[in-house]
């Protein structure tokens, strides 16, 4: 069995005009669609782990049975194809403000403003290509900002996601090129979660 992409819920044009038609149909067709191929390809060996939930497979990374360059690919586009199945859920339009995620980001961080404020400040200092996520630590249950390089996944640093900000470069420059604070500073438009 082989992965696939999983379907956008909105169109393209959905997130209009903070996040543009032409980068979302790029982000979803190309980049997502080329991490899920070299998933495929990386699993091409391995029957025995096609199909398996691709958390699985990033939370047992290092028990697998595999060729280390398989195991980089694995965690490389494995990661990939979770991080931004992730990202596409957050962006719905359609979500809901979590007023309990609300109550706790303003007992965590003080308000909603501050935390934008620390999660903004932490994107924009991410080096090279990679997320920030706010997620739940599975140590103490708190919420914390975390910067994720490449396309690792949260799950084997023990946490919990809970959204997602990708700041790899293809997923702002067509429209904002080297403006990446005003791509997140925009980006808050489309999150309705909080
Ligand atoms: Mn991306």
């Amino acid at each position: 069995m082989k992965y696939t992409l999983p379907q956008l819920p909105y169109g393209y044009n959905a997130l209009e005009p903070y996040i543009d038609q032409e980068t979302m149909e790029i982000h979803y067709t190309k980049h997502h669609q080329a991490y899920v191929d070299k998933l495929n390809a990386a699993l091409e060996k391995y029957p025995e782990l096609q199909g398996r939930p691709v958390e699985e497979l990033l939370m047992d990374l290092s028990n697998l049975k595999v060729e280390e360059a398989d195991r980089i690919a694995i965690r490389n586009h494995g990661g990939g194809h979770y991080n931004h199945s992730l990202f596409w859920k957050y962006l719905d339009p359609n979500n809901q403000k979590d007023e309990l995620l609300v109550k706790e980001i303003n007992s965590t961080f003080g308000s909603v403003d501050d935390f934008k404020k620390q999660f903004a400040e932490s994107a924009a200092k991410v080096f090279g290509s990679g997320w920030t996520w706010l997620a739940r630590d599975n140590k103490n249950s708190k919420l914390v900002i975390q910067n994720i390089l490449n396309q690792d996944s949260p799950l084997i640093m023990g946490l919990q996601p809970i959204f997602c900000l990708d700041v790899w470069e293809h997923a702002y420059y067509l429209k904002y090129q080297n403006k990446r604070a005003e791509y997140i500073e925009n980006w808050w438009n489309v999150l309705k979660l909080i």
